[in-house]
């Protein structure tokens, strides 16, 4: 990771360094930018909402349960309908897609659609919420398959492969708040100044180290996994590279240990087991961005065998094993899961 431009003496926000990459591509109309600042402003005021959760008595479940048979948060709700008005009316989009809603949420009659479609998990490792732990919004956008119509957006504009996104991204509701993205030429990090209220460029061209010593992973579920998965892990806990036992670190909030694997190097796995045999974490909204963000700084993404990247989605909350994180160490992993280490 290069010395941070401030340090340089430069302050860069997210709309200069969008502004400086577009200057590359006179074709580009600027309309990127403004989506990535509506995204953004939603971002500001959920994290407003998360850093003051405990006083307004936001936390707390409300009873009802998501499509994935979860119990729905107060603050998962609000972040949900934060980000679909900060971008329904905006002409940029056509379709959205959110973790929380069963169905495509299109864009109200009254506005126009746009080229781009956006699919997000709007506050994710939110079973964490009570617990103060990081939580965080991820997102993953698209250009809209027919790109002569100005119509509505289809579930099939929401259902492509990874390896056609256009920008993924996530903020990461922590000890500060932060955004990291990509738009395919290099990751790039941005950390919220409240003072200013705007986020600045903090991690230039982030590079997640080609092998590292943590890994990640609910160790809960160790009698579920398949027998490579198992071999694999007890290898980490018992080798180690030399001299330097493997550390086990496991939040249970995907954005944080992510943000973590990214800026560390590592492994976290969420493979397929008995319990979910499809894996637990879904494509579209979770593991599709993180492997765009992770390949792009130089990590690997598999559902166990494939790509994430590749995979044609089939359903709009298709679920998917991951297993992300440096090169090495997921290479690794394959090894063993395919009986050859
Ligand atoms: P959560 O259920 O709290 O929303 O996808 C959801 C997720 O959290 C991820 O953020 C996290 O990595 C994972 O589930 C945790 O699952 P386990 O509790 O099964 O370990």
């Amino acid at each position: 990771m290069g010395v941070s431009p401030q340090m340089k003496g430069k302050v860069i926000t997210v709309s200069r360094h969008i502004m400086e990459q577009e200057r590359m591509h006179p074709e580009a109309t600027g309309e990127f930018s403004a989506l990535l600042g509506d995204i953004l402003l939603a971002g500001k005021i959920i994290q407003r909402e998360v850093s003051k959760a405990g006083l307004l008595d936001a936390i707390g479940k409300t009873g009802q349960v998501n499509i994935q048979g979860e119990e729905v948060m107060k603050l998962d709700e609000f972040a949900n309908r934060t980000l679909y008005q900060a971008l329904d009316h905006t002409g940029l989009l056509c379709v959205m897609a959110s973790e929380e809603d069963e169905s495509i949420l299109p864009i109200p009659k009254e506005y126009p659609c746009g080229k781009y479609v956006l699919n997000f998990d709007p506050l994710d490792g939110s079973s964490n919420i009570d617990a103060n732990v990081s939580i965080g919004t991820i997102f993953s956008i698209h250009k809209r398959l027919d790109p002569g119509s100005d119509g509505p957006g289809t579930d099939k504009d929401c259902m492509q492969p990874g390896h056609r996104q256009v920008c993924a991204g996530y903020l990461v509701y922590g000890s500060s708040t932060m955004l990291v993205y990509t738009t395919g030429k290099g990751v790039h990090g941005f950390t919220y100044d409240p003072s200013v209220g705007e986020f600045l460029m903090s991690h230039e061209n982030i590079r997640m180290p080609k092998r590292g010593s943590i890994y990640s992973v609910n160790e809960g579920n160790f009698s579920l996994w398949d027998a490579g998965t198992r071999a694999y892990i007890e290898h980490l806990r018992s080798e180690g590279p030399p001299g330097h036992p493997y550390k086990s670190r496991y939040i249970g909030s995907l954005v944080a240990d992510f943000h973590r694997t990214l800026l560390y190097g590592g492994i976290f796995l969420y493979p397929a087991d008995r319990k979910s045999p499809n894996g637990k974490l879904r494509l579209l909204y979770e593991c599709a961005p993180l492997a765009f963000i992770c390949e792009e700084a130089g990590g690997m993404a598999i559902d166990g065998k494939r790509p994430i990247m590749d995979i044609e989605p089939s359903k709009l909350h298709q679920r998917s094993a991951l297993i992300i994180g440096s090169e090495d160490n997921v290479k690794e992993y394959l090894a063993f899961t395919e009986g050859k280490p």
